[in-house]
């Protein structure tokens, strides 16, 4: 008897642990990624009882898709975190959320300021605590439905960050016109540099079929402010202007209209004569000026907010205006002229480079477009990739930013990791991205940062941009890895807000994504921020570029000298000799620092200058030449390299400290990935470091490990089936 309540207590805490554990099972099975930055899991305490005292009822004054959309996404959003669903209500009460435009009642402008709402343009909107038929509410105000939508956003992200709420004052607009994502996903669901899976778009079951996750990924989208989509890859098939693909293309700008994105697609230049509809592809042939009209007309009788084309033209054996001997500006105009009634803008890539040109790679785009500065149609983007080069890990800007001021200049991006080590390697790119942002072109005296060119201030354009090369794949948590969910968000939020800083925004991201304990977001953050330069280390170190093997860009290959074009080759970035290494681009080689405004050259020409970054970009020296940190070339080169893999470590020995506040599912994907990572920076680091002491012929460091294989080891590595590879492949090498 004396036993019994012992017993009884002790079975009873069994079945409690017993139900626990189930729970935290399917806890940890819920957490997959799937619900991105949008998980919105229960507030409990003090930050409850406010966040519940301001959010009793939603009451929308206006009704349309979007308005709804808004009102759904609160009340989903809010009875996650609050419990007790609340649905639309036509009463207003204390605690209302109330959503409305000066249309739907002209008390909006009264209650959040006639200014605000004037600044909030098109898209931005004012989330405001006031009164409202005397009661006490939150109200989201804004001149177009759309601006509503991104108001119940950032509440529910105020929310979700446990940031206060009894007097809320916020006002926010987009600083930019278009920020899109392009998919470079094929047909075939196959995607082109895509390290999370197939395609999300399932054109074959589409129109008939709209999967559920169109309308998540539209709403993860609109959530941080991203207006724009382009479904497929740049290297274009022609296949999605046919009839039948326009219908597939315009059921899915159904599911993405209630959350304001404008769909978009790539197409080829010669896309009449690839589809045997005309008999050249020549943009000045009449028939070829019709066809575009014709189908110019057909899409926006199916789609009326299409929002436009993308082009890569003259590019990696893509058609452009070279084939007609005509120039970039000639190729875009025609193309922008039947886009243009329909208010539908161009975005025209500036990534070429020639087929034949001995030139320097890095210089050819600015030496082909700088020229056009002003003849580009109205309705016309030139997208720019950040770098000269290719999204390498680092890169200087690329120099037609601010270098062409009667020209809609847009930036592009690339979140998938093509050569930042795929989905596997933790590298936060909203570093990266800002880094571009904040450099300062002086295209017009200090502070003409490229945030300021792309933004329009800097010389007065309207139509402005940036695109981000999506991540985005069917892995269940959407882009390979749940970190690299932060470069999806880090994206959006730089896109909308090209100044926002990346720290703050990894910090937002972090506790709306794992939780608001502080002792996991400010290390999981620190991580974050280090974990740029980490890979910069361990991959390029002082401004070297373009290294990796052939075809995948995946592991280290700066031996390889075998391709047939003189620029697929990474000896013919580094130049590295027994005399030395990097790439001569001052006066006495391929003057490539010409190309910048002459403040910004003078920096570059310091070889003392930014920390080293970009001294091998632009200067070839000696093994044995002093740097500033007081090492030789060689030390220094050696130095990054193994400093790349400790911080690498030490990124993973932080992730361990924070197993207890993770749930497993998480914690074990990530620490996973960091061990395969921590493998692949030692790789990156032993293969490069015997290579290039192949070439130095100096002994390492004290203190710098040597490599743990001969350089021939690393040679032969193979990788044949990494993913993401394109058909048919740039570089034109072999199958790896
Ligand atoms: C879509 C690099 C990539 C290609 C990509 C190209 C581009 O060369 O390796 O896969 O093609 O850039 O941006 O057009």
């Amino acid at each position: 008897m004396i036993f019994r309540p012992v017993l009884t207590v002790r079975c009873a805490l069994l079945a409690i642990m017993a139900v626990v554990s189930v729970a935290q099972a399917a806890d940890a099975l819920a957490e997959d990624g799937y619900q991105l930055w949008l998980r919105y899991t229960p507030v409990a305490g003090a930050a409850r009882d406010a966040a519940a005292a301001r959010a009793t009822g939603i009451v929308a004054l206006g009704d349309s898709p979007v308005v709804r959309a808004a009102v759904a996404e609160l009340d989903s959003g809010l009875t996650g975190m609050l419990g007790g669903a609340r649905g639309r209500s036509t009463v207003v009460a204390d605690g209302s959320i109330v959503l409305g435009t000066p249309t739907q009642s002209p008390e909006v402008a009264a209650r959040a300021g006639a200014l605000r709402l004037a600044a909030a343009g098109a898209e931005g909107f004012v989330v405001q605590s006031t009164r409202w038929q005397g009661h006490a509410v939150t109200l989201i105000a804004a001149n177009r439905d759309v601006g509503l939508l991104y108001g119940a956003f950032r509440l529910l992200a105020l929310m979700q960050r446990h940031e206060p709420l009894t007097t809320l004052d916020v006002h926010d607009a987009p600083h930019l016109k278009l920020r899109v994502l392009d998919h470079w996903d094929n047909p075939d669901r196959s995607i082109e540099r895509g390290y999370a899976g197939q395609s999300i778009w399932d054109f074959w079951r589409l129109p008939g079929y709209l999967d559920p996750r169109y309308t998540d990924y539209a709403r993860a989208d609109a959530s941080v402010g991203i207006n724009g989509v382009v479904f497929n890859n740049v290297s274009a098939s022609s296949v999605y202007l046919t009839p039948r693909w326009i219908a597939k293309v315009a059921a899915l700008a159904a599911v993405m209209r209630p959350y304001g994105i404008r769909v978009y697609l790539s197409v080829l230049f010669n896309s009449s004569l690839d589809l045997g509809e005309t008999k050249s592809g020549d943009p000045r042939d009449p028939a070829v000026i019709a066809w575009w009209h014709a189908k110019a007309d057909e899409i926006y009788r199916a789609i009326p907010d299409f929002g436009g084309f993308l082009v890569k033209a003259d590019s990696e054996g893509q058609p452009g205006p070279r084939d007609y001997h005509l120039t970039q500006a000639q190729g875009a105009n025609m193309i922008a002229g039947a886009l243009a009634p329909h208010g539908g803008v161009l975005m025209w890539r500036a990534f070429i480079y020639a087929t034949q040109d001995a030139q320097d790679r890095v210089r050819q785009a600015y030496r082909e477009f700088k020229p056009l500065d002003g003849q580009f149609a109205p309705n016309v983007l030139v997208q720019i990739k950040n770098g000269p080069l290719d999204f390498q890990p680092r890169e200087p800007v690329h120099p037609l930013f601010g270098a062409m001021p009667r020209t809609n200049e847009m930036l592009e991006v690339q979140l998938t990791k093509e050569y930042l080590g795929f989905s596997t390697h933790l590298v936060y790119l909203g570093a990266l991205f800002s880094e571009v942002l904040q450099w300062d072109t002086f295209a017009h005296g200090a502070g003409s940062t490229v945030a300021h060119v792309i933004d329009g201030s800097l010389d007065g354009h309207t139509l402005t941009g940036m695109a981000g090369v999506s991540n985005v794949g069917t892995d269940r948590d959407w882009a390979g890895s749940i970190f690299d969910q932060a470069d999806w968000y880090a994206f959006g939020r730089l896109a909308w807000d090209p100044e926002g800083d990346p720290k703050q925004i990894a910090s937002d991201w972090v506790r709306m994504t794992f939780s608001n304990d502080p002792a996991l977001v400010a290390p999981v953050v620190n991580m974050m921020l280090r974990s740029r330069e980490a890979v910069v280390d361990y991959m390029t170190p002082l401004g070297l570029a373009h290294i990796m093997a052939t075809g995948h860009h995946y592991g280290p290959g700066p031996w390889i000298s075998n391709l047939s074009r003189p620029e697929w080759n990474p000896v013919y970035y580094h130049h590295a000799d027994a005399n030395g290494i990097g790439f001569d681009r001052t006066a006495t080689g391929s003057d490539a620092l010409a190309d910048y405004a002459p403040e910004v050259a003078r920096r570059l020409a310091d070889t003392t200058a930014d920390d080293l970054k970009y001294l091998l970009w632009f200067h070839h020296l000696r093994w044995s030449d002093h740097l500033v940190s007081g090492r030789t070339v060689w030390d220094e080169l050696t130095f990054r390299y193994s400093r790349g893999v400790s911080t690498v470590r030490g990124m993973a020995s932080s992730w361990d400290s924070l197993k207890s506040r993770i749930d497993p599912q998480r914690f074990y994907e990530t620490a996973a990935f960091l061990g395969e990572q921590q493998a692949e920076a030692q790789w990156w680091r032993d293969a490069c470091i015997a290579y290039f002491a192949s070439q130095s012929k100096l002994p390492l460091a004290a203190g710098i490990a040597a490599p743990e294989h001969p350089l021939a080891w690393y040679e032969e590595q193979v990788y044949r089936y990494a993913p993401g590879r394109s058909q048919p492949d740039p570089d034109h090498g072999v199958a790896h």
